[in-house]
């Protein structure tokens, strides 16, 4: 049984000031194996012209009086769900200047002097506030990203102490940003819900109800001198429910895997990229899947990006739905609350899909 630990094994190094006095290498700690390190080319911003990208869908006809457009709305989501575990929503109803005010209050954030970020550094029992690690085995080799983790639902966890206090528009712009993406993430629950073929609220009701989760993680990843040597964040699926990830509006890094390549993601403009995360793969009983995913750097930007994760209330647990079930299609997990779940990731850091992997019940 995993607990969790309340010391990081190692002191904290922050990624940004490595960065600041790396000119042509970087240390060992963040130099990966090389099957793992990706394939870099010049070109980090969202210039070229990569012919494949994960599918682009428009929110805006879903509430619409056109039955055929709603209906074709809900097929693409359903498609992208089944084939991809990754979307863009643009039309999605939050407002652009929100969407940009929150991502540069958080670059602000980061460009803030260092005994400022350090007043909120966190400690692996609820990573909450500046980190720069996830997982916590001694000797790991990480990653070239530092991040700011917090709590927005339930409003029990919600603690605005934990929140930066500067910039000083930062509690207020995460409060508001945090309101939509809750509004946003339900109705998405509900479109799922709705393309496995059961109620609307099924889904949702299964993750708690009014009682859901919700934090975010913000990304900062500094310039690195060596990008084909490291990964800004390994691969990795989301433990939770559903991530709506804010990504750079300059800098690409997302990668997406599908089948043995490596996508990477060209975010349309205000767009939302969707990804499923491991609970709503154990809930639809691996109708959908989460996906791999990971994060490349590069020599001469920074990047910033914005995840929020819609999780189950953590203390409920989550199997596949019964609705789902058939004598051919029988349960293939078994049933674990989320705090259960998260603590793999917290304890080992980002692992591809092992965990879920790992949990299939032998059949
Ligand atoms: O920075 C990105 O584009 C992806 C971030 C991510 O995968 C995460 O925070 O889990």
């Amino acid at each position: 049984m995993l607990k969790s630990q309340t010391e990081w094994p190692e002191p904290i190094i922050r990624v940004q000031s490595l960065s600041e006095g790396c000119i042509d290498s970087i240390p060992d700690r963040y130099i990966k194996p090389p099957t793992d390190r990706p394939f870099v080319n010049s070109c980090s911003s969202y210039d070229n012209d990569d012919d494949i990208n994960i599918p682009i869908i428009d929110l805006g006809g879903l509430y619409g009086n056109d039955s055929d457009v709603r209906a074709s709305i809900m097929n693409q989501i359903s498609d992208a769900c089944r084939d991809w575990g990754f979307f863009q929503i643009v039309n999605h109803g939050v407002s652009h200047d929100l969407m940009d005010k929150a991502r540069e209050t958080w670059r602000e954030f980061f460009h803030m002097p260092m005994e400022v970020k350090q007043q909120y550094a966190n400690s692996p029992t609820t990573y909450e506030g500046y980190g720069s690690r996830l997982g916590v085995e001694k000797g790991a080799i990480l990653d070239w990203s530092d991040y700011y983790f917090m709590h927005y639902l339930p409003f029990t966890l919600k603690d605005y102490n934990k929140w930066p206090s500067s910039p000083p528009s930062c509690r207020e712009v995460f409060d508001e940003y945090g309101e939509e993406l809750v509004k946003l993430s339900g109705r998405l629950m509900k479109i799922l819900s709705k393309n496995l073929g059961l109620e609307e609220k099924v889904v949702e009701n299964a993750f708690g109800g009014e009682e859901v989760g919700a934090c975010m993680r913000v990304n900062f990843y500094p310039k690195c001198p060596r990008p084909e040597l490291t990964l800004g964040l390994s691969s990795h699926s989301d433990p939770g429910g559903m991530t709506m990830l804010l990504p750079d509006d300059q800098v690409a890094g997302l990668q997406v895997r599908k089948f043995d390549n490596w996508i990477t993601v060209n975010p349309a403009k205000h767009a939302f990229i969707v990804n499923i995360g491991d609970q709503i793969q154990v809930l639809s009983n691996a109708v959908y899947k989460s996906v791999e995913h990971r994060v490349i750097v590069n020599s001469d930007k920074e990047r910033v990006s914005l995840a929020f994760f819609y999780n189950p209330k953590s203390d409920i647990p989550i199997e596949p739905l019964k609705q789902l079930l058939t004598p051919e299609t029988p349960a293939l997990y078994p049933p674990m609350t989320f705090d259960e779940y998260r603590l793999f990731i917290r304890m080992r850091g980002p692992r591809g899909k092992s965990q879920v992997e790992s949990m299939k019940s032998p059949r």
